[in-house]
């Protein structure tokens, strides 16, 4: 499933992908995932640069602050990555 078909599925349960505010959030949401597929698989989270390269925002409009990237991330691969995946590759 791609990044906007998440959101849209989010917002059709009347929310968004989830913002990650805190180390202690991405531990959660990272726990949550392990929790009801006992794997640690990738997700989309809402943070996404789509608007503007390197200018990376929430989907739910909150401020965004993140900085706990996996190492070199984000690296805009190929100059089209533009959402935010956790888990990849076993980190975020
Ligand atoms: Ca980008």
């Amino acid at each position: 499933m791609n990044w906007a078909s998440a959101e849209s599925n989010c917002i059709g349960l009347g929310g968004n992908l989830a913002s990650i505010q805190s180390t202690t959030e991405l531990h959660f949401t990272r726990q949550l995932v392990r929790t009801a597929t006992g794997q640690d698989l990738n997700f989309w989270a809402g943070g996404h640069d789509a608007v503007m390269e390197g200018v990376w925002q929430w989907s739910d409009g909150s401020k965004f602050s993140f900085s706990s990237w996996g190492r070199g991330e984000p690296t805009n691969s190929g100059g089209k990555e533009h959402c935010m995946q956790v888990n990849l590759g076993g980190k975020t």
